[in-house]
């Protein structure tokens, strides 16, 4: 169904300035509007500043904000409010249609309650000033401070807020200003169109056989794969899961190899893959992220979720542990970094490029700190050399590039750091 809503701000000076942006103040007045010379300034400033607007380009690289591959109609008209550079995003059934992260950033507005306006909506800042809106979604899956990647699961879209039907009203923002959109790489020409957000997820994992981690990525395709690099170079693809879902790994079964895994952030619901087949169990809540370790050291994976700054691990009986470490927008990491057997826990923090690791000796819990990668890469840990002991690494999205770093079993206490290794896999984006 193509709808569009009638009006979503609230002032009406904001919708009459920049559907006016031609008109003169004369014309203005003659409207009988019955402004006064203040209003009248302030309308002239909103002009002028709409069409600075007009030329302004977002240096982040956007994609559609649906999954990758579906299709969807993109509309605007004159009054758009707040600006005619907002899009309206309609395809047939798109109501409760997955709403993702055009761009990765910091969670700054998860409102999943407004009747009014915008609705129900999320605000990402994805830095340099720049953010993008969504708005009038049925539900929202995260919460604010949190990092997402692009192709994250925002919400659902809807018809909340001032909206008359189904669709997506999506703004990219420059400061306060509504700027004409751009998605990859080119500005947007109105009309029928498929979504490339196609995102890689970087991952580390032992999903092979060979008894040390592969690398390897999750591909945010409609029907999504881990594609997993054989340490001959070859391609190995693992289906399972929607590319909306987040990627979890751990050895569900016990069997000594890890498996893949998918976790949804609608339903709560993981699926986990093994070699007698899919299982699926209902864990979490709103905007958790999924984790897994074996965090009892019985050679079977457990779950558990990051929420705000907290982890909270799942023991065999259902019972949690809650362990507070890093902040809210750090991403969570998992891993042995001692090498004793029970999965500790980490965070990598994508604004300083640092990893905090967390390990547990006689009961004691010990911090430390590694600075590797570059701003904007994301973590991938694996035991890269098998020796038991789960090493760094991070990967870069703009090179589609690994890079590994060895961490040695006495790296927690001496600080012993072993080489660094680069290698290409996946999509660049
Ligand atoms: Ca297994
Ligand atoms: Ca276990
Ligand atoms: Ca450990
Ligand atoms: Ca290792």
């Amino acid at each position: 169904m193509r709808r569009s809503e009638q009006r979503e701000a609230p002032s009406f000076w904001t919708h009459l300035t920049v559907a006016t942006a031609t008109v003169s103040l004369a014309a203005v007045t003659a409207l009988g509007l019955g402004i006064t010379q203040a209003e009248a300034g302030s309308s002239v400033a909103k002009t002028k500043a709409s069409a600075k607007a007009a030329t302004l380009v977002p240096t982040v690289n956007h994609q559609f904000p649906f999954v990758c591959g579906s299709s969807w109609t993109t509309s605007t008209r004159a009054n758009h409010s707040p600006s005619s550079y907002a899009v309206d995003f309609n395809a047939p059934n798109d109501a409760g249609q997955p709403v993702v992260a055009s761009a990765r950033g910091t969670v700054t507005k998860a409102d999943n309650s407004s009747t009014t306006g915008y609705g129900r909506h999320v605000v990402i800042n994805h830095g340099n000033g720049e953010t993008t809106l969504y708005a009038h979604l049925e539900k929202v899956f995260v919460t604010v401070g949190v990092t997402v990647d692009q192709g994250t699961l925002l919400g659902n879209l809807g018809t909340t807020g001032n909206s008359s039907g189904a669709h997506l009203h999506y703004e990219q923002k420059i400061g306060s200003s509504v700027v004409p959109a751009w998605f990859n790489g080119t500005r947007l020409t109105y009309g029928s169109a498929t979504s490339k957000n196609c995102a890689d997820v970087p991952v580390g994992a032992d999903l092979l056989e060979g008894g040390s981690a592969e690398i390897a990525v999750f591909r945010r395709n409609d029907e999504a794969s881990y594609v997993v690099r054989r340490n001959d170079g070859a391609s190995v693809s693992l289906a399972v899961g929607r590319g909306y879902h987040q990627p979890v790994v751990g050895d569900w079964d016990g069997d000594g190899q890890l498996d893949t895994g998918t976790y949804d952030p609608r339903t709560h619901l993981w699926t986990l893959a093994g070699e007698a087949g899919f299982r699926t169990i209902k864990s979490g809540a709103r905007g958790d992220r999924p984790v897994a370790g074996d965090w009892d050291a019985d050679g079977v994976w457990e779950t558990g979720v990051r929420r705000g700054s907290n982890f909270r691990l799942k023991g065999d009986t259902g019972k949690i542990t809650v362990v507070p470490l890093g902040d809210v927008d750090d991403l969570p990491v998992t891993g042995d970094w001692n090498g004793d057997g029970v999965t500790d826990l980490g965070v990598y923090d994508p604004a300083t490029s640092v990893f905090t690791l967390r390990t547990v000796v006689n009961g004691k819990a010990q911090i430390r700190t590694v600075a590797h990668g570059a701003a904007g890469d994301l973590p991938a840990v694996g035991d890269w050399n098998g020796d038991g002991v789960t090493d760094l690494g991070t990967w870069t999205p703009s090179l589609a590039s690994f890079s590994q770093r060895l961490l040695t079993a006495t790296s927690m206490s001496k600080g012993v750091l072993g080489r660094t290794t680069v290698v290409k896999w996946g999509k660049k984006r």
